[in-house]
């Protein structure tokens, strides 16, 4: 046998041995080998080995170190190979079928997107199991003979019971009910000098959204007209990735650090014992809680304001709460607060109407949006920031980093941004708006967060409590939470991973993988702003607060100081019935007295509705220093501030038709308050056609039993001698009437209607004396429409309202 030399180093192997070699998946060749045309497995070898070569180091290794090289990371160094194969799992990539589908699409990841790729329509299409075989009968189990038994062999019957046994997950820890719609938020000015965020690029730019609205309290089934905060939680699929505004209707919290949440939702849920009481602050262990906890004064003003039961989610503020950063190209940052503000203003319920709505209809805010939406009255906010600068902020009276105050106008005025138009209702309630995962930890280039206590604990809590409720660390992948923006990282696996990785490389710095997906450096990339780490006491680790922290009722003096006399009533009236719900005195007698540091006026009210006698002394306060305030009033902190366009669109108004009644006048309003956007209801003693005076044929859609008053934002109470009777013997015309005057709400009397008014005993001259504006008398509906709608558009007549009520 002739000898063989040993190929030296540089004896490239001869192509039949690298072809031969690239089919090995244990060992390799001691020389990069040649790429022989037209045998893909040897190209891959081959090419893997070129971009391997490439890399002889880590080039930015050495970027890795010191503060400069910290404050600019560079982008990682990236190959491109020869062609595709060397980040090809399989060099059978190209074969494809219709359920492989073909090779991956360059740089492509299929988990992201529109919602499209995941939409499942039925229509036309025969039923099958989730593995896709057409099922014959969906009526009967398989037995062994019709009277036999059922078989262990039917996997149709155990495979849809099995599914059904797991359809719930578990609800959110707090803000477990709520509703959602997806729109756009539009940018109105690029605002490039003060951040380079996706966006606020450019005037025009639309983003897509979606946004839940919630109660904190209540769990998953319970009423939407609780008295409590509305979360206002905003996810923008921007093209730079998401981000998640996750704020409230009210612009700050009960505590200052993220250690005392638990504690407070611990003392607002349904106490332990019992489960008692649903979606409700009135009872011991929250009062408990918060009197212990002088720093939320603040935040019981709101909470006890109108503010906490509002008419409708398109009729409530929302508020980013914490002071973020914003950070522009050059690395600059300032302070921003975020404010959304209504189009249609700021309204709210009474706690009459929002108890009585609780039981005739608990879906109250989730259906007027749902319907607001199906209806074309889309729901529309303003995006305001409040930017200042960290210097601005060491002169403010409070700390910007406390959670419990908010930087009233008259120090920053409000910054108009963009729009935001919800204008599609979710296609399904369980995909979209149970598995929405907010997380306040979506942040991206441009934005940034503060050093407030309170936000740290919620950049992480938001991502661990979805791991459980979602079942896993891939809820990012659930379609209504994936980006529009490219994923493409080295995590892999876990509990429901969707994406199927490319390739062989999942880690980082590589060659195998060309260097990619490579870190992107401050240019494109995620930076946190340095400044917030050279924080003026950063010295040492500490558990501590600032000074200023200790003071807890400037503000909350503000708030009440700057409410209108009505809505200052409903505070006090509000206090007084929560604290009326507590059954231990002593707590009562807390609550008064850390509200004389507030408000005196309003500590008496609240103890004289609760017969408190003599009032307890003021609560020591936890800073001896009194700090002066900036101001005493702030007139914006009212809801009166912001009524809105004037328009009546999405409201509801009742008009009451019995037979006898003069058809053609309430149709004629009907027909006014529709073209002017309102949903006018025919409402009967039971459903059906109606017999009118004057034949115009009305058919009622709803019944005094069905819907009654309190669901309405107006009433319309009908001409005709013979329907006046009618409906003036029925008693639910009375309590009807008696809502709508009660909780102040505009009425317009047609003709004969004048006596209903009359034995319901409702006078249409105020306490004052006055004539009352909210009661418009018109003989057939002509000259009165347009009183009666402007009257609807103010939303209420509180200049009608008594404490206790005349009616
Ligand atoms: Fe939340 N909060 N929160 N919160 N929060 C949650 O996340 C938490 C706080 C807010 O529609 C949870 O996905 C901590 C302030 C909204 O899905 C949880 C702290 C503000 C929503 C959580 C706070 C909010 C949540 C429960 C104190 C106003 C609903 C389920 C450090 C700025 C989002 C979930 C949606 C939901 C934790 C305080 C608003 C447990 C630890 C302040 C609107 O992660």
């Amino acid at each position: 046998m002739p000898k063989q030399d040993k190929p030296s180093s540089s004896v490239k192997p001869t192509p039949a041995a690298a072809k031969a070699a690239a089919r090995n998946t244990d060992s390799g060749p001691a020389n990069p080998a040649a790429a022989p045309y037209g045998d893909p497995a040897a190209q891959k070898a081959a090419q893997t080995g070129d971009i391997a070569t490439a890399m002889p180091f880590n080039a930015t290794k050495s970027l890795e170190h010191g503060f400069d090289n910290g404050l600019s990371p560079q982008p990682g160094k990236a190959v491109e190979p020869a062609s595709r194969l060397p980040a090809a799992s399989t060099v059978s990539e190209a074969n494809e079928s219709a359920k492989v589908g073909g090779v991956a699409p360059q740089g492509g990841n299929a988990t992201i997107g529109t919602l499209d790729h995941v939409r499942v329509d039925s229509s036309g299409q025969a039923l099958t199991t989730n593995q896709g075989v057409a099922v014959a009968d969906n009526q009967n189990s398989l037995k062994a003979g019709t009277r036999g038994p059922v078989l262990l062999e039917d996997f149709i019957l155990r495979e849809k019971v099995t599914h059904f046994d797991h359809e719930r997950i578990p609800e959110r820890i707090v803000h477990a009910r709520g509703s959602a719609a997806h729109g756009f938020f539009e940018c109105y000015q690029p605002l490039a000098t003060l951040t380079k965020a996706a966006p606020f690029k450019d005037a025009g730019k639309i983003t897509p959204v979606f946004v839940r609205f919630s109660t904190v309290a209540g769990e998953r089934g319970s009423k939407d007209t609780a008295r409590d905060v509305r979360g206002f939680a905003v996810k923008f699929y921007t093209d730079e990735g998401n981000w998640d505004l996750v704020g409230n209707n009210m612009p700050v919290f009960f505590i200052q650090d993220a250690m005392k949440f638990p504690d407070l939702v611990h003392a607002v849920k349904p106490e332990p014992h019992h489960q008692i009481p649903q979606a409700a602050s009135a009872h011991d262990t929250f009062w408990d809680f918060v009197s212990l906890m002088p720093e939320s004064t603040h935040m019981l003003m709101w909470l006890m304001s109108d503010r906490a039961i509002p008419r409708s989610y398109a009729t409530m503020q929302g508020f980013g709460v914490h002071t973020y950063r914003l950070v522009n190209g050059s690395g600059d940052s300032v302070f921003v607060k975020f404010h959304w503000s209504p189009k249609y203003g700021t309204h709210s319920l009474c706690w009459d109407e929002a108890v009585k709505i609780s039981g005739a209809d608990p879906d109250f805010h989730r259906r007027d949006l749902w319907e607001r939406i199906e209806g074309g009255a889309y729901p529309e906010y303003e995006l305001a920031i409040q930017v200042f600068t960290e210097e601005q902020a060491e002169g403010f009276s409070f700390d910007v980093l406390d959670s419990t105050k908010i930087v009233p106008e008259e120090l920053v005025p409000l910054v108009p941004v963009g729009r935001m138009v919800l204008n599609r209702n979710p296609d399904n309630f369980f995909a979209e708006t149970e598995q929405v995962a907010f997380c306040t930890a979506n942040i991206i280039p441009g934005l940034d967060f503060s050093n407030d206590p309170l936000l740290a604990g919620r950049i992480h809590s938001y991502v661990d409590t979805q791991i459980s409720r979602l079942g896993g660390p891939n809820f990012h992948e659930i379609p209504i939470n994936a980006p529009l923006a490219p994923v493409h990282n080295n995590q892999r696996d876990g509990m429901h991973r969707q994406a199927i990785h490319r390739g062989r490389v999942a880690y980082e710095p590589n060659s195998l993988g060309g260097g990619c997906p490579f870190q992107a450096g401050a240019i494109q990339g995620f930076t946190s702003v340095a400044a917030r780490l050279q924080a003026k006491e950063a010295q040492g680790k500490i558990r501590a607060k600032p000074e200023l922290f200790a003071e807890h009722y400037n503000q909350a003096a503000l708030f009440y100081d700057s409410q209108t006399p009505h809505e200052q009533a409903h505070i006090a009236a509000a206090f007084r019935f929560e604290l009326s719900k507590v059954t231990v005195p002593a707590i009562r007698q807390r609550v008064v007295s850390m509200l004389r540091n507030a408000s005196e006026a309003l500590a008496a009210k609240v103890a004289e509705g609760l017969n408190i006698s003599p009032l307890p002394n003021p609560m020591p306060r936890a800073l001896d220093t009194i700090v002066k305030p900036e101001i005493g009033r702030s007139p914006p902190l009212s809801l009166m501030a912001r009524p809105g366009d004037g328009s009546i669109k999405g409201r509801k108004v009742a008009i009451l038709v019995a037979d006898g009644i003069v058809g053609q006048s309430v149709s004629n309003v009907h027909a006014a308050l529709f073209s002017a956007g309102a949903v006018p209801r025919f409402i009967g003693p039971r459903i059906g056609p109606v017999g009118t005076e004057d034949g115009v044929s009305i058919e009622a859609d709803a019944s005094l039993e069905n819907e009654p008053g309190f669901l309405f934002d107006a009433l319309v109470l009908p001409d005709g001698t013979a329907g006046v009777v009618a409906l003036g013997t029925d008693g639910r015309t009375f309590e009807f009437l008696k809502d709508q005057y009660r909780h102040c709400k505009t009425i317009l009397v047609l003709g004969a209607a004048e006596d209903l008014l009359a034995i319901a005993g409702i006078s249409t001259v105020l306490p004052s004396g006055e004539i009352d504006p909210g009661i418009v008398v018109s003989e057939n509906g002509a000259e009165g429409v347009d009183a009666f709608i402007e009257g609807i558009g103010l939303h209420r007549h509180p200049a009608r309202e008594t404490d206790p009520p005349r009616i």
